[in-house]
């Protein structure tokens, strides 16, 4: 397949070297001028990707966006002009509610969501590290997303496990809450995942989950408060060592994705009347820090 990959951050990254590797053209499109951009993977070989090629990104039959959520509408809408309606357009990122600010815009085109527990970091621009093996759920966003299933085996090819959920929204939701629950709190005290399985943490993390539970199950999804809890806290047995995307943002002062995090939790509570206070004051807390930085919206 002709391949586009917009944002090579860390995830980005590596999908581009794996769907390389699996037999694809991949292309990059990326915030840099240079027309091609090398990368290795774990210090294998390098390899080379043209970059922001509008050829090549006509011609592509899947575009994968691996920006930040806060991103998607600012990277999305200026490529639609050059894209085909059949090509495939593919989201995978932190938080919920980006792709539903551009829904109108890009309807012609099928459209897949995506969450990944794939683990990548990048210690410099041309270095990429696959820190953790995840899996990665795939789902349609709207009906002509739903002839796409056969992505599965594409992605699945390059870089298992990947599956098809017809529930995709259950697996957004699971994977917000995870996020509501730890990115926060480890943004504001500067620790990482592991710290928070100390005993000074777990009121708070009853009460967040408490307040998700609440939403999601007003959402119907189909959750309990114990289930929630229990893969909160495998996440941070098995990320106890990491920094958690919102501390390395909070640390060098970027902006953070508490938007689509738990400021998506707070819009859906609204709409159900439902008070979530102990997140709305994370929320604020990590906003008021974002501001202190000048980074308003
Ligand atoms: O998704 C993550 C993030 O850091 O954004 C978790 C799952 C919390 C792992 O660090």
């Amino acid at each position: 397949m002709n391949i586009t990959i917009v944002g090579p951050g860390a995830i980005g990254s590596l999908w581009a070297i794996k769907l390389l590797q699996a037999g694809h053209n991949v292309s990059l499109w990326s915030r840099s001028t240079d027309n091609s951009i090398d990368l290795s993977l774990d210090g294998q070989a390098s390899l080379s990707f043209s970059n922001n090629n509008i050829e090549k990104l006509s011609a592509s039959d899947l575009v994968i966006f691996t920006v930040k959520a806060w991103q998607v509408e600012q990277a999305t809408t200026p490529l639609l002009q050059y894209l085909d309606s059949d090509t495939i357009l593919m989201f995978m990122h932190n938080g919920m509610g980006a792709v539903d600010n551009i829904a109108t815009q890009i309807d012609a085109h099928p459209i897949v969501l995506a969450t990944t527990t794939q683990a990548a970091f990048k210690p410099s621009h041309n270095n990429v590290s696959h820190t953790g093996i995840g899996q990665t759920q795939l789902g349609a966003f709207n009906l002509k997303g739903q002839q796409c299933t056969f992505l599965v085996d594409v992605l699945e090819h390059a870089l298992p496990a990947v599956s098809w959920n017809p529930e995709i929204k259950t697996a957004l939701w699971t994977k917000l809450a995870i996020n509501c629950a730890i990115n926060p709190l480890t943004g504001l005290e500067q620790i990482k995942n592991g710290e928070l399985a100390d005993q000074r943490f777990s009121e708070v993390l009853s009460s967040i989950i408490k307040e998700l539970t609440q939403v999601m199950q007003a959402e119907s999804i189909t959750c309990s408060f114990d289930e929630l809890e229990t893969s909160v806290k495998q996440v941070i047995q098995a990320t106890a060592k990491n920094n958690s995307s919102m501390k390395q943002d909070m640390f060098y002062q970027r902006k953070t994705e508490i938007n689509f995090i738990t400021g998506h939790l707070i819009k859906t509570a609204l709409k159900h009347q439902i008070e979530v206070p102990v997140n709305q004051k994370l929320f604020a807390q990590v906003k008021e820090r974002e501001n202190s930085w000048n980074h308003q919206d």
